[in-house]
């Protein structure tokens, strides 16, 4: 890779390339893909931009009778909707993106059919935390990248795989700035928007998770309902040796997890009474942000084991996760077998 200087204008299309030539056997049809999905968080980024300006806050549809439901049973929001439109537009003009599937669609929807053409599989949770669009709390776009096998006619056996098939994952929090975090498993990178270029720069490299720090992230209003290992894990987490460990909750996945890669701490959605098999997506939230934590020396699991392992059963399958720092994931994890050990002399 060429050497950089500070201040460099140094894109996503351009580390890329650079990355591609050191792959000689890389086609440059990858790159092709992303940008696709570049320019959709490009157009979507603008939309949040502007929402308040452009009705686009809400839920979707005119009243409520007519209000969209997606196939999780909540309301779909003006943005959610926009968002799903747009990557499936930008996608679908990239001739080598054979399957989509998405958080707000019920089936998966084959753009290109088995063959040289449509060699990929893409999938995404378009707008990530949208209940939160209208308190202008930072939301994002979760995707994940995977092949289809050429063999495969079956379009559901072509998307049900493990997340350890990954061939790329990434995801852009609209916050405070629009950044874009991506790996191929191997490095971490965060890329920000530049408004004024309308590129994504290259402003961070191999980004590593802190291998512990003491802070957590959970929705402790519904503590009382999880499992007792989660809940005896928080009340040792808050008493540490007198340790101060302290909690942030925003409730948009997408941007705790980027709190969490660049800071260090842990998530926890375990599953409750209302979610017994927990809330979160397994194929386009928990699988891509597992991949990115894995490669950035984190950890994921959904309390039973490695979230990156589970061999998928139904794309809108839904799982337990406990993702961040090592250390953080491991003393949950200490939490979990004890009580397994236990509950087996018993
Ligand atoms: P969404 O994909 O429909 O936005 O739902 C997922 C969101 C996550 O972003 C967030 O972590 C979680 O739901 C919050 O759930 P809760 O309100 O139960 O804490
Ligand atoms: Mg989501």
């Amino acid at each position: 890779m060429p050497s950089r200087k500070p201040g460099d204008i140094y894109t996503f299309q351009q580390h890329l390339l650079d990355m591609q030539r050191e792959h000689p056997t890389a086609t440059g049809e990858f790159s092709w893909l992303l940008s696709g999905i570049t320019l959709a968080t490009k157009v979507i980024s603008s939309y949040v931009r502007r929402a308040g300006l452009i009705n686009v806050w809400g839920e979707a549809g005119e009243n409520p009778d007519e209000q969209p439901v997606n196939i999780q049973g909540e309301v779909q929001q003006k943005l959610d909707v926009l968002a799903n439109e747009t990557l499936k537009r930008t996608l679908g003009y990239r001739g080598n993106v054979g399957i989509v599937a998405s958080e707000e669609d019920n089936d998966p929807r084959v753009l290109q059919e088995v063959g040289r053409q449509g060699k990929y599989v893409v999938m995404f949770d378009p707008l990530d935390g949208s209940s939160n669009i209208d308190s202008n709390v930072s939301v994002g776009t979760i995707f994940t990248i995977l092949a289809r096998p050429e063999w495969e006619r079956h379009t559901d056996h072509s998307v049900l795989q493990r997340g350890l098939q990954q061939l790329g994952a990434g995801y852009v929090v609209y916050g405070s700035s629009t950044v874009l975090v991506y790996t191929t498993g191997h490095a971490v990178h965060m890329y920000t928007l530049d408004p004024q270029y309308g590129a994504y720069l290259l402003t961070r490299e191999n980004i590593k998770i802190p291998e512990y720090s003491p802070q957590y992230s959970v929705n402790e209003a519904y503590v009382e309902t999880f499992p007792e290992p989660y809940q005896k894990y928080l009340q040792w987490a808050k008493n540490q040796n007198g340790e101060a460990c302290s909690s942030r909750y925003i409730g948009s996945l997408v941007a705790d997890f980027h709190r969490i890669l660049l800071k260090g701490g842990i998530f926890l959605y375990p599953p409750t009474k209302k979610n017994p098999e927990g809330k979160l997506r397994l194929m386009y939230e928990a699988n891509p942000l597992a991949f990115i934590a894995d490669a950035a020396g984190g950890k994921a699991t959904d309390g039973k084991g490695n979230i990156l392992e589970i061999q998928p059963n139904n794309l809108h399958q839904r799982t337990p996760l406990i993702i961040g720092s090592k250390k953080n994931v491991e003393q949950v994890m200490k939490f979990v077998s004890e009580h397994e050990t236990v509950a087996v002399k018993k």
